[in-house]
């Protein structure tokens, strides 16, 4: 329930639609308990996760992010919407990251080195679990040195790096270019992520893939293990 204009509003009388925009609005205005509020209407009004995610939190999201930009919110009203988004996928994780399918393999998960963003590789690392990986999500600000010293405790099947500045993400090309140099690149399978990248950042950097999101994420991940394994195989 939020206050707007001193009218009570009561989410749970609120259309389908009015619901998502006066979700995108709490999102705007941090309002977490709301959020989670309006999540929760949502899945009992039988919408999927994945929906809730998209429509409601991402798109949410996407419109904190154009008034950021433009100089009308600033970080303080960010974090807040951050934390609105985090608290509404914590909603959503067990059904994200259900699944009655067995471990098909491990990734190590970080955001790189200077950039704090975590809510899309929180998400990344949702879907990954949801795909049947198990995921060691290192969190944000990683030097190449934790992402070694994970690579060689967890020996995991993939590394996954993302970045959300155009000032960190030639990060990925350090953590790469180490590997290579120690002779451990061939051993995993490297997928990198984030707004500002594109494949062909991917392919200049030497990942073997660029996920446009999550979902892609999951997918590329699943493909990529499961055709490194019939190649060991055969
Ligand atoms: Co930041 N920020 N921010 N910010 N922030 C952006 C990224 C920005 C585009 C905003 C803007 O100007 N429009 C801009 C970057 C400009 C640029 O470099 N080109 C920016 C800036 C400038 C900054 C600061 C420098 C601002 C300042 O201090 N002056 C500062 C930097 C701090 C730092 O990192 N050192 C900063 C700070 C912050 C907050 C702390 C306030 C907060 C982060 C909170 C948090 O994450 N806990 C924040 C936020 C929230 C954003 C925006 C608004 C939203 C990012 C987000 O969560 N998106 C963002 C604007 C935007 O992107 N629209 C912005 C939702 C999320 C689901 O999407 O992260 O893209 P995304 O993840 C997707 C895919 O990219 C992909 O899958 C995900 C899910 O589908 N993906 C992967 C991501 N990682 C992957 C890894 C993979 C695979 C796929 O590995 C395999």
């Amino acid at each position: 329930m939020t206050m707007g204009d001193e009218q009570e509003i009561v989410l749970a009388d609120l259309s389908d639609e009015d619901l998502v925009k006066q979700m995108h609005d709490d999102l705007y205005d941090g309002l977490a308990d709301e959020i989670v509020e309006g999540t929760r209407i949502l899945l009992e009004r039988g919408w999927s996760a994945d929906r809730v995610l998209n429509e409601a939190l991402v798109e949410g999201m996407r419109i904190v992010g154009i008034d950021f930009r433009d100089g009308v919110l600033f970080v303080p009203e960010v974090l807040l919407a951050a934390n609105a988004m985090k608290a509404g996928m914590e909603v959503l994780r067990p059904l994200l990251a259900e699944t009655g399918a067995e471990r098909i393999g491990k990734v190590v998960i970080g955001t790189v080195k200077g950039d704090i963003h975590d809510i899309g590789k929180n998400l990344v690392a949702m879907m990954l679990e949801g795909a049947g990986f198990e995921v060691i999500d290192l969190g944000i600000n990683n030097p190449v040195e934790n992402y070694l010293a994970a690579l060689e405790e967890h020996q995991p099947d993939i590394l996954g790096m993302s970045a959300l500045l155009t000032t960190t993400m030639p990060y990925m090309k350090v953590v790469i270019d180490e590997l290579r140099e120690r002779g451990l690149r061939d051993r995993y399978i490297v997928l990198v992520g984030g707004a500002p990248l594109n494949e062909e950042f991917g392919r200049a950097i030497g990942a073997d893939a660029y996920c446009r999101d999550a979902a892609v994420a999951a997918e590329t991940a699943q493909a990529l293990v499961l055709a490194r394994r019939a190649a060991s195989v055969s």
